[in-house]
């Protein structure tokens, strides 16, 4: 059993969302807080404004149970998770001005004793900022009990799931808390008690941070040696999908997957966290980002080679748009970037796009005149070159046949792996 009472969670997007009603269908009072009204509506009248499977059901029951309501103002509540979005700025350090307007909103409803925990994907150093922020809004508090002042506590406890399985991993994952102080850390473990299954391991606010970081930093790290060995193979004339997998029979060698690039708003966005802090010290971390960055023109290439093959002639499709298979997030995509290359580098040339998820065309790609949104079945039936940028089941289902006599670039390996 829990002391705690009250939850407010900042931002409903997605993590936040599957946060709230994960713990309000555990049985604790959860309002959620979001900007944007939208988002609030369709929570409080139990719909999801994304896709993400299971999350329905959850926030459905978490609001009929009256367990979970969602409102733009920030009320007062026993604990405070703080999850809002930490882009980079134009000299890739973090954004923090989400989370200090999230602090604008939670300092004046404090009255000491609370635990506001900080969920964002966040440089190191943040936590400490978030609560050295609220002190100097509410001299009348502390963060330690000094001066006999009441003690706000504050934690860093990041989020760690996978998009597309976020309602297993919340509660499967190990999950790690860092305290501002040891009380902060003991506090914010008991919450999380209430829904994860996994381990809760209790270390400092930096250590946390950076453990965030330093993941996704690692798979960012493998994913560009995967993508080099693509550019590499494609130079040597071999198949890189072969290659990877015999390589993989090693008992200790374990290579991920190439791809048209790095997508997603963690990947692709946290290592540069670590270079900001560190950048003399991160020589790996930064080529392996440009590595990854640097493969959409990559692959453009091969698509302009692929269209000049057949003398310039024949209407292009592209398969997929999101960051990875079957979901909607077309966040940081490096599908939708190459596809918007593409239609500006061959003006004359038809583009069709397929996307199964999607129901109209992200704003990067609407004022293209030559791009069009269509079926799977269609793009590829109408194409005389076929570009594979995201393994969608509904990709995968094509028929052989349907490809035959096509030019394909396929950068996930969906017809080319062997
Ligand atoms: N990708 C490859 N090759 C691979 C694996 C992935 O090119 O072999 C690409 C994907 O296509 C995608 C990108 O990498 O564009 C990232 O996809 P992902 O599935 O590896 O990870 P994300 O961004 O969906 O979620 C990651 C996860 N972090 C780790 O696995 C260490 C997740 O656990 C984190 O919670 C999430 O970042 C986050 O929010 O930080």
């Amino acid at each position: 059993m829990t002391r705690i009472g009250t939850v407010a969670v900042i931002g409903l997007g997605y993590i936040g969302l599957p946060t709230a009603a994960i713990l309000a269908t555990n049985g604790l009072d959860v309002i959620g807080v979001d900007v944007s009204r939208r988002t609030v509506d369709a929570v409080n009248e139990g719909r999801v404004p994304f896709v993400e499977p299971d999350l329905g059901i959850h926030v459905a029951g978490a609001v009929s149970q009256g367990r979970l309501k969602a409102t733009t103002e920030t009320p007062s509540a026993d604990v405070f998770i703080v999850a809002v979005p930490t882009p980079f700025l134009e000299d890739k350090s973090a954004d923090l001005g989400y989370i200090e307007a999230a602090a604008r909103g939670i300092a004046p409803v404090l009255q000491g004793g609370e635990l506001v925990i900080l969920e964002s994907t966040s440089p190191p150093g943040a936590t400490r900022h978030l609560g050295d922020y609220i002190i100097a809004l509410r001299p009348d508090l502390s963060l330690d009990g000094a001066g006999g002042k009441p003690a706000v506590l504050f934690a860093h406890c990041p989020e760690r799931v996978l998009p597309g399985k976020v309602m297993i991993e919340l509660v499967t994952n190990d999950r790690i808390v860092g305290g501002l102080t040891p009380q902060a850390a003991e506090l914010a473990k008991e919450l999380y008690s209430v829904f994860c299954q996994g381990e809760i391991l209790l270390t400092d606010d930096v250590t946390a941070e950076m453990a965030k970081l330093v993941e996704n930093s690692y798979r960012d790290v493998n994913i560009a040696f995967a993508n080099e060995l693509s550019v590499v193979s494609e130079k040597l004339g071999i198949n890189v999908w072969e290659l990877i997998r015999l390589a993989n029979h090693h008992p200790r060698v374990n290579i991920l997957q190439p791809g048209p690039g790095v997508g997603g708003h963690c990947i692709a966005v946290d290592p540069w966290f670590i270079v900001a802090a560190a950048p003399e010290e991160t020589r790996l971390i930064r080529a392996a980002r440009n590595v990854n960055d640097d493969k959409p023109s990559w692959v453009l290439q091969k698509v302009r080679d692929a269209h000049a093959e057949l003398d310039g002639e024949g209407e292009i499709a592209i398969l997929g748009l999101a960051f990875k298979a079957n979901i909607d997030d077309l966040r940081e995509s490096p599908s939708v970037d190459i596809a918007r290359s593409i239609a500006q580098v061959l003006p004359s040339v038809q583009i069709n796009v397929a996307e199964p998820h999607i129901e109209r065309m992200p704003p990067t790609l609407e004022d293209m005149k030559n791009v069009s949104l269509v079926s799977v079945d269609d793009a590829v039936s109408k194409s005389s070159v076929v570009v594979v940028l995201v393994d969608h089941d509904a990709v995968k289902a094509l028929s052989p046949q349907a490809l035959m006599g096509k030019v394909v670039v396929d950068t996930k390996g969906v017809f080319s792996a062997s």
